[in-house]
């Protein structure tokens, strides 16, 4: 049991507003938000003067020890859950994958992801499962994971990965008519991936074998084809729908246009996406390139980086993740001759909150409530979980970050936590830097 902590003189930041106060917490709760609090002599104290005091994030997209085309992730559920907080992100939610296409079941496949996670995180986590096919115990176990016991209130579906993970159409609207049954949020990687499996095809057979295959196969108008018919689908099942990692200006125009309509979707970009562009597929360095490979690819539009922010900044798309899904230069390699091998994934969990203050609030786009909106309140909200997270308030979980907006930090795989033998964001210098996260 800690003792007491009260963390003194700071800027408390919530979505909604911004105010100096102290905050005492006890037993893992935030339990006085006000104006000088008195430590007593058995409380631990933290100075933060000229410090921000912020709800620590959520991210909402990992992957962490996802078996995957017989690898593994080189992040498990204790390396990424060690870069979250030392990056100040207090809970994520990763995505447990039943290989239910072989008929194991939800509730398995939730077990075995918890017997992962359970020993090893150092963080609160939340899992969305994965539904690669439309079986007819499928609505059942639907059912059955999402009662209160097990916690899970939201579904992901892929449109993309053939053979492996994608559902069709028609088992995704199936699915989605029972999410709405269930009032759980679906939540869909949006690619064709029929289309990209013969444009790998065609693009291996005239010899394009290297990283620029990857997003040669994968033309932007394709996500924003599959956001657009995920919306439709979702909307036609009355069904909200959560679009992960949207990486293009198409498919943010598809969640906007279906917005308008009337329909519920959220729209999450990553870090990555925000951040980086696609230029680095055409590196001379294979290995360079291949180290950015993830589906759908970074955009080769230079300027979409800029505009996914400015969406944020207008409500357009509405929370960040990550898709932090770690596969290390060995692991990259075994794609060297044939890019479809190349496994898909990138870092994020530890940079995320300092890329989104670098690139939303120092670059004048968003203010630090804004920020504190996308990078845990929005999502606490999604997934029913606010205000015990997302808010520093009376009640709320002490998931704190004590946040110095003034620090710079430069990006490096020579510093950070990740299991992994390099950094997407290398070199990147970010003003904004979480100094103490508090988990619980
Ligand atoms: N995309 C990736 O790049 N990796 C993991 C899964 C995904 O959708
Ligand atoms: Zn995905
Ligand atoms: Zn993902």
């Amino acid at each position: 049991m800690s003792p007491p902590l009260v963390i003194k003189n700071g800027t408390v930041v919530n979505e909604d507003g911004m105010f100096k106060a102290d905050v005492l917490v006890k037993n893992g709760v935030i339990v006085e938000v006000s104006a000088n609090i008195i430590p007593l002599p058995d409380m631990e104290l933290i100075d933060a003067s000229d410090r921000l005091v912020i709800p620590g994030g959520i991210d909402p997209h990992t992957h962490m020890q996802m078996p995957y085309m017989g690898e593994v992730t080189k992040d498990d559920f204790l390396k990424g859950t060690e870069a979250a907080v030392a990056g100040g992100t207090t809970m994520i939610i990763d995505f447990c994958c039943p290989d239910h296409r072989n008929g194991e079941s939800l509730m398995s496949g939730y077990n075995r992801w918890r017997g992962w996670a359970d020993p090893k995180v150092c963080c609160d986590y939340g899992l969305s499962v994965a539904i690669t096919q439309w079986r007819p115990e499928t609505a059942e176990q639907m059912a059955l994971i999402t009662s209160p016991e097990y916690g899970v209130n939201s579904f992901k579906f892929y449109m993309a990965y053939e053979g492996t993970l994608m559902v069709r159409d028609d088992e995704m609207y199936r699915a989605m008519q029972e999410c709405a049954k269930l009032r759980a949020l679906a939540r869909v990687h949006c690619e064709n991936g029929a289309v990209i499996k013969e444009k790998e095809i065609d693009l291996l057979a005239k010899g394009v074998t290297g990283p620029e295959g990857h997003t040669q196969s994968r033309p932007e108008e394709i996500e924003a084809e599959a956001t657009n018919r995920a919306c439709v689908l979702a909307a036609q099942a009355n069904c909200p729908l959560y679009v992960v990692h949207v990486m293009t200006k198409g498919a943010a125009a598809a969640i906007s246009h279906h917005r308008a309509q009337g329909s519920i979707v959220f729209g999450e970009p990553i870090a990555a996406g925000l951040a980086l562009d696609g230029s680095h597929y055409y590196d001379d360095d294979w290995l360079h390139a291949a180290r950015y490979v993830m589906s759908p690819p970074l955009s080769r539009d230079p300027t979409t980086p800029e505009l996914l922010m400015k969406l944020l900044a207008a409500g357009e798309l509405h929370l960040t993740g990550t898709d932090n899904c770690t596969y290390d230069c060995r692991q990259k390699s075994l794609g060297k001759g044939n890019f479809t091998k190349i496994p898909n994934g990138i870092n994020g969990v530890e940079d995320r909150m300092s890329v989104v203050w670098e690139k939303g609030v120092h670059s004048g786009i968003i203010d630090p409530m804004r920020y504190v909106s996308i990078t845990s309140a929005t999502a606490a909200k999604i997934f029913n979980i606010y205000p015990k997270k997302g808010r520093i308030a009376v009640g709320s979980d002490a998931d704190i970050v004590i946040f110095n907006p003034n620090a710079i930090r430069t990006i490096s795989a020579d510093t950070h936590h990740h299991n992994l033998d390099f950094n997407i964001f290398e070199g990147i210098q970010c003003h904004g830097v979480a100094e103490i996260t508090i988990s619980s």
